[in-house]
């Protein structure tokens, strides 16, 4: 208790001296500044102007450097707002794109073929879905005389084709065959996807209950924007009532998956497919016929016509929408090749500079390099290759933090180091200075690669999250980058000769 009043007796007394020390020193700041500002009202005009003009430009100069060094920026990918892309979006996009170095035909040939699409006015409908579901089956049903690979083993068809069919209505719309998805061979996954994305209309088709793929898949269209139709082939494998349940269980996972469904976008058919059904020969012997099952797809056609006519104001639209995303997309992949390759040539150059450097100085020290200079420089920018922005502040903090654990490594680096130019050919006798250049490249080189991995998996600086990245990938990239060090180091010792 006696403490209790002695504490909150100390702090009375330390808050009435903070007062008084305020006032005091307000006072005198009043007082000093008033007679400075009499004084300049009393003297020239030139005075006056030119003392206001250096306490704005010193308050700006403070608040700049304060911002600089301690206000966090944000990286430009967080700047970003989810809105729908729009042609001028993505065409800068390229534009800036190109300038820097990045290759952008692949985008590029995208909004090629949209424009050539536009132009020719064509609608495409894609039949989409797992492998061996039945998609050639159904174009063939809708276009008997169309040519087609159907085959009973899964990846009969392995390219993209389009197919010309009229509807009742006399409009010529185009049907693509696309791979099956779900095969052995992801590229052919992919090459699906992309048309899927081109096409103003999909029909997912499945054989039965959705898999965990296809709802994966649907998630996706309906988040594109893309006018769907879930179409069950095969039905004739089901009685009556096994395809109603089937029909009602498919229009729920649609809705689950955030579709806007209406019933008929949901349809149960039969593409036929071919049968073998062995007949009693004459002879009394048995033979095998190969035929052709009926096929049912009367309600498809009914909803193909109907979405068409409902969505006929906006399919365009949403098609060219998500072109425009898969255009970015390959942009995007188009950028992170070329960052990938910038920041391995941007390390090689630190890591021939750390060499060169290790190689002229008596003895550099770990902490000149990863600190100094060349260390600074690297970091700033990789950074600025994966567009972020950090503070002055945070770079400092990165190299301080990772420096005891280059450091720490210096001895596994010379081991590898020695180790590596002994097995060199042409290496010579291997003298204690080049040992200790390649050392320390490789520290730098170790360096670079995990500020790589934390700017991919973050996009961002920071400090301790990327130290650590360094500290507990260094012993691995040490032993993934010795050859190329050592030849760097070699060919670095050659020349200057
Ligand atoms: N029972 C039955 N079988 C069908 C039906 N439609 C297609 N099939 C059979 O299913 C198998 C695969 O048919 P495809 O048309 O090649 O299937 P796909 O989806 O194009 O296959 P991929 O191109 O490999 O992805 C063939 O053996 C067809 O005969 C159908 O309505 N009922
Ligand atoms: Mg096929």
């Amino acid at each position: 208790m006696k403490l209790d009043r002695f504490l909150r007796l100390s702090i009375g007394l330390f808050v009435t001296l903070v007062v008084v020390v305020a006032i005091a020193v307000m006072l005198f700041v009043t007082e000093s500044a008033l007679n400075v500002w009499d004084r300049l009202v009393q003297g020239p005009r030139i005075l006056l102007y030119g003392y206001v003009s250096v306490m704005i430009a010193l308050v700006l100069a403070a608040i700049w450097l304060i911002f600089r060094l301690a206000v966090k920026r944000k990286t430009t990918a967080n700047d970003e707002v989810a809105r729908p892309l729009r042609r001028s979006d993505i065409e800068s996009r390229l534009l800036a794109a190109e300038k820097s170095g990045v290759d952008i035909s692949d985008a590029q040939a995208e909004l090629q073929e949209l424009a050539s699409r536009q132009e020719s006015g064509s609608v495409h409908l894609c039949f989409f879905g797992e492998i061996s579901t039945g998609k050639s089956s159904l174009i063939k049903a809708l276009i008997p005389s169309a040519d087609l690979a159907i085959n009973p083993v899964g990846g009969s068809t392995v390219d993209i084709r389009h197919y010309r069919w009229r509807n009742e209505n006399g409009a010529e719309i185009l049907l693509t065959d696309v791979p099956g998805t779900g095969g052995l061979d992801g590229d052919l996954d992919e090459m699906a996807l992309r048309e899927a994305q081109r096409a103003q209309l999909v029909l997912l088709v499945c054989d039965g209950d959705l898999t965990r793929n296809e709802s994966r898949a649907v998630t996706w269209l309906l988040a594109l924007g893309k006018p769907l139709i879930l179409v069950m082939n095969k039905s004739d494998r089901y009685n009556r009532e096994e395809q109603a349940i089937l029909l009602e269980r498919l229009l729920d996972h649609l809705d689950n998956l955030g579709g806007e469904s209406a019933r008929d976008q949901v349809v149960a058919v039969s593409a036929g497919g071919e049968v073998d059904i062995i007949e009693k020969r004459a002879d009394g012997g048995e033979a095998s016929i190969r035929s052709q099952r009926p096929a049912d797809i009367g309600v498809l056609v009914v909803a193909i016509n109907r979405l068409l006519e409902r969505e006929a104001e906006s399919l365009d639209i949403k098609r060219d929408r998500a072109v425009f995303h898969l255009a970015a997309d390959k942009l995007a992949q188009a950028e992170g090749e070329y960052r990938t390759q910038r920041a391995q040539q941007i390390i090689r150059n630190s890591t021939r500079k750390a060499v060169v450097g290790a190689l002229a100085a008596v003895s550099p020290g770990t902490d000149i390099l990863v600190q100094g200079y060349i260390g600074t420089t690297m970091t700033r920018e990789l950074c600025r290759l994966f567009g972020a922005v950090p503070r002055d502040l945070d770079i400092e903090e990165f190299l301080s933090l990772s420096q005891s654990r280059a450091g720490k490594a210096l001895p596994l680096g010379l081991a590898v180091a020695g180790n590596a130019l002994k097995a060199f050919p042409g290496a010579g006798t291997v003298a204690g200075g080049l040992v200790h250049a390649v050392a320390y490249g490789l520290i730098f080189d170790a360096l670079g690669r995990s500020l790589v991995m934390t700017l991919t998996k973050h996009g961002e600086l920071n400090p301790g999250t990327a130290a650590k990245e360094f500290e507990d990938g260094i012993s691995e990239h040490i032993e993934a980058g010795v050859r190329q060090v050592a030849k760097l180091a070699l060919d670095q010792e050659k020349t200057s000769e």
